[in-house]
């Protein structure tokens, strides 16, 4: 057929076959009878890239021209996941799309597993970004993120004899045809060199930064469209490059390999996605990369603020930045350094818009997630922005001294330096100090924010403090990834809920219909198929469908203890094999999550997990009864399988220690039922679903508090008590589940026994136990549970991102939608 470049305004089929060829032709250089199922992906994406972009470039200039307030959200984390299917879905041309590529003989699902997830996130903290990115295009809100451009995201998973193996994750392999590089507005970013005292022209005191070096930062922007394809916003992510003129002095005097390696270093900066929190080595890189990130998006910003005529003294009407955890808090610093050394702003009047400009989320209660930078690497890498903190510092304990006469004690916890051991620059101070506003993301959170982490300011700024609730994405969670469930709500109240998900309120009436019961259970089987079919062809074990489908996928992290539930499985493989009883319902239990590289015990975790798997999956007596299984590399795309195939969602954390959670959201929006503890968002979800919906176990955050603080939690006395608890602790230690090395586990035996144990595995263990009996039981009848699980999908309306969104917006940003005339 003959090729031409034509108009996709209406993006229907002649004119999207049209584009579609003509990239296949002129992008990608064949002719279209050689086409195969990548070359039709590929042109498939820059087809919807050509829209995008006419669609961004509109919706530019009508903020622009609505002179309107943009947000702008800094992170150091996007976990996007695929960006082919759900930009089809929110462009609403998914059936469009798919009629036509089966027109020419492919398979749209088969096109869309050529996209590489762009893993770009560790887990919560990077999704919640991108569902935020996806309600505010959604709600033609003008907000933008900026973030980092890495070339390699989070690793790749694979199991190798029973282990987590790590492997390279070159996201950008097969191309990713949907971002913009944006070389002509790449940053130049000085970095190292020294501080000179000086005098201005206006014979004020001048510091000036000198023999800095400097660093390219590129700006790639890829476009983010929102449900229904009326407002496109972007995400802007930096790479960062040499510059060309940084090595002359060494290649002057002839060291070529040197300036060389140089270059090397630059680029090392955007290289690859730091695995863990909890950074133990190479942290003048990461340092550097938030710095990076942080000095790339404040020059973006504020070039473009200056750019439309603006006075800097207006900035916070028109901008408003939020930092998403403490990553990018050095923004508190970079901030004032511009207005104050670039644009000559009084200090006090600098403070005073950096303040009013910068918001602060946390997302963590854990210690060792908490950011600390050592002074002397500060010194070394950012000089002035030391000096910056520092007189923020002198400023800050000045003012509270006269305003509250704190005790020295009270003064050096609220000190933006920690001077135990070696100095060092507390970052949640530095962002707590800086912003206008600090939150939490699920009520409990919010509270222990405030009671546990920054007691000391909670007391001086009561009304800096505020929740707002974590949320997520209906379009990507609901309506793309459970395609039967979609249809069957649709069907019944109409296709409202995708905009506006508390419509799904009025499924409740055909909660107990016997008739919606059988077509929504009809839905999750035939998402257990699927999910089980998947598991079948990459790890070969079979799962019946007609088990109850308990899922807990998530990072692995002690303190989300997946332990527990292993502990349990361990306990009904047993009871099974050495009492003979027969459970109510058979089960099988997934798990899916990462490691981080370098933290022993969640990798030995994955290891237990795989033997426990390996024993009972090759049990006769056991097959028709349980099945384990530990899906590998979960991310976004893996996610989107698991969730809807779930019937039982285990959301197990110590109370206190998860701060929302957003995979219990996911796992209850798409029917699946609750077993959890009173902890994050799960007491809110459980509020919401109604407590006969959700099966709640374990201590409270403040019991576990008191146990930790009295000292009074004896694990012996719980081994002592439970012979439950005992059989699997000394199968364990005894290596059952690995007999050819029986000490593998026997740490998990001594760790669960210390008194130091901070998680309180065995404190809840029996509580759990008893929780999941009845699961069991109400799984076995098939009315009740489709009657619950029902409720679950119809009540979850309010943790839509869009509601989490509209709330910053009104009670942080300071924006407004203004959505298409
Ligand atoms: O707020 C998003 C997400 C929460 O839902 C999780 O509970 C929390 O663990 C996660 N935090 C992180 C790491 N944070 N830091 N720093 O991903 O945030």
């Amino acid at each position: 057929a003959p090729v031409a470049k034509c108009n996709i305004e209406t993006l229907e089929g002649d004119s999207l076959s049209c584009s579609i060829r003509d990239h296949i032709t002129h992008s990608l250089g064949k002719p279209c009878s050689e086409a195969g199922h990548r070359d039709v992906a590929m042109a498939l994406s820059m087809t919807l890239r050509d829209r995008l972009v006419d669609r961004m470039l509109e919706t530019r200039m009508r903020y622009r021209e609505a002179r309107a307030k943009r947000m702008y959200y800094l992170s150091i984390e996007y976990l996007l996941g695929r960006c082919l299917g759900n930009n089809l879905f929110n462009m609403k041309i998914d059936d469009v799309c798919r009629s036509l590529v089966k027109d020419w003989g492919f398979d749209l699902e088969e096109i869309r597993e050529f996209e590489r997830d762009p893993s770009l996130g560790n887990g919560g903290l990077g999704r919640l970004a991108a569902c935020f990115l996806d309600s505010l295009a959604t709600l033609d809100m003008p907000g933008c993120g900026y973030g980092i451009h890495y070339e390699f995201g989070l690793f790749k998973q694979s199991i190798e004899n029973d282990r987590q193996v790590e492997r390279p994750d070159y996201w950008m392999a097969e191309g990713m045809p949907l971002q913009l590089e944006r070389r002509d507005q790449a940053v130049i970013i000085p970095i190292y060199g020294r501080v000179e005292d000086h005098q201005g022209p206006d014979g004020k005191y001048l510091p000036l930064w000198v023999d800095w070096q400097d660093l390219m930062g590129v700006p790639y922007d890829i476009p983010i469209v929102g449900f229904g394809d009326k407002t496109v916003n972007y995400l802007r992510l930096f790479a960062a490059q040499s510059t060309d003129n940084f090595n002359m002095e060494i290649f002057d005097q002839g060291d070529y390999i040197k300036a060389i390696r140089q270059k090397v270093y630059s680029e090392l900066i955007s290289k690859i996605l730091y695995p863990s929190e909890s950074i133990s080595f190479g942290k003048e890189l990461r340092l550097i990369q938030e710095y990076f990130l942080v000095f790339c998006a404040i020059r973006d910003i504020t070039r473009r603020f200056l750019k439309q005529n603006r006075n800097i003294e207006e900035l916070p009407e028109f901008t408003a930045i939020q930092l998403n955890d403490t990553h990018p808090a050095l923004a508190v610093a970079e901030l004032m350094r511009l207005l104050v050394d670039e644009r000559r702003v009084p200090w006090d009047r600098a403070w005073n818009l950096t303040n009013r400009t910068l918001s602060f989320t946390n997302h963590t209660l854990m210690p060792e997630s908490l950011e600390m930078w050592p002074v002397d690497l500060m010194q070394k890498v950012l000089p002035r922005h030391l000096q910056i903190i520092y007189e923020i510092n002198r400023r800050f304990l000045d003012e509270i001294r006269i305003v509250s006469n704190p005790d020295d004690a009270t003064l050096r916890r609220m000190s933006l330096i920690e001077e135990s051991g070696g100095k060092q620059v507390r970052m949640a101070n530095l962002a707590v100090v800086g912003s206008h506003s600090v939150n939490g993301v699920s009520k409990l959170h919010s509270e222990l924010v405030k009671k546990v982490l920054f007691p000391d300011y909670a007391a001086l700024w009561p009304g800096k403090f505020n929740n707002k609730t974590n949320g997520i994405t209906p379009r990507r969670w609901l309506y793309k990834a459970n395609r039967g469930l979609s249809a069957l709500i649709t069907e019944a109240i109409g296709d409202g809920w995708i905009m506006d998900l508390d419509q799904l309120k009025k499924l409740e009436p055909l909660a107990g219909d016997a008739a919606f019961q059988e077509k929504f259970m009809a839905v999750k089987r035939a998402n257990k198929e699927r999910l089980a079919a998947f598991v079948a062809k990459t790890s070969g074990v079979v799962l019946p469908p007609h088990a109850a489908f308990d899922i807990q996928a998530k990072r692995i992290h002690e303190y989300k203890r997946q332990l527990l539930n292993v502990m349990h499985i361990i306990h009904d493989y047993l009871r099974l094999v050495e009492d003979g009883y027969e459970p109510p319902e058979p089960r099988v239990y997934i798990f899916a999550g990462k490691a981080a590289p370098g933290y022993f015990e969640a990798k030995e975790i994955i290891h237990l997990i795989c033997c426990v798997a390996k024993v009972i999956n090759a049990d006769k007596q056991a097959a028709e009864y349980l099945k384990v299984v530990f899906a590998a590399d979960y991310r976004v795309s893996l996610a989107e399988k698991l969730i809807p195939a779930a019937d039982i969602s285990e959301q197990i954390s110590t109370a206190g220690t998860e701060a929302s959670g957003t995979g219990n959201m996911k796992f209850s929006l798409n029917g699946a039922l609750t077993i959890g503890t009173l902890d994050g968002a799960n007491i809110e979800i459980r509020e919401a679903v109604g407590e006969e919906n959700f099966y709640l176990f374990g201590l409270t955050a403040q019991e576990v508090e008191r146990q930790l603080a009295a000292g009074l939690y004896d694990p012996w006395e719980y081994y002592g008590k439970h012979p439950e608890i005992r059989r699997v602790l000394d199968a364990l230690s005894a290596g059952r589940f690995t007999p050819e090395d029986p000490s593998a586990f026997h740490w998990i035996f001594e760790k669960l026994l210390s008194r130091n144990e901070r998680y309180l595995h065995l404190a809840d263990f029996m509580p759990y136990l008893e929780t999941h009996q009845r699961v069991g039981m109400e799984y076995s009848r098939p009315e009740v549970w489709a009657q619950k699980a029902i409720c679950n999908t119809a009540r979850m309306g309010y943790f839509s991102s869009d509601r989490t969104v509209r709330e910053y917006a009104r009670d942080i940003w300071g924006i407004k939608p203004v959505p298409p005339k």
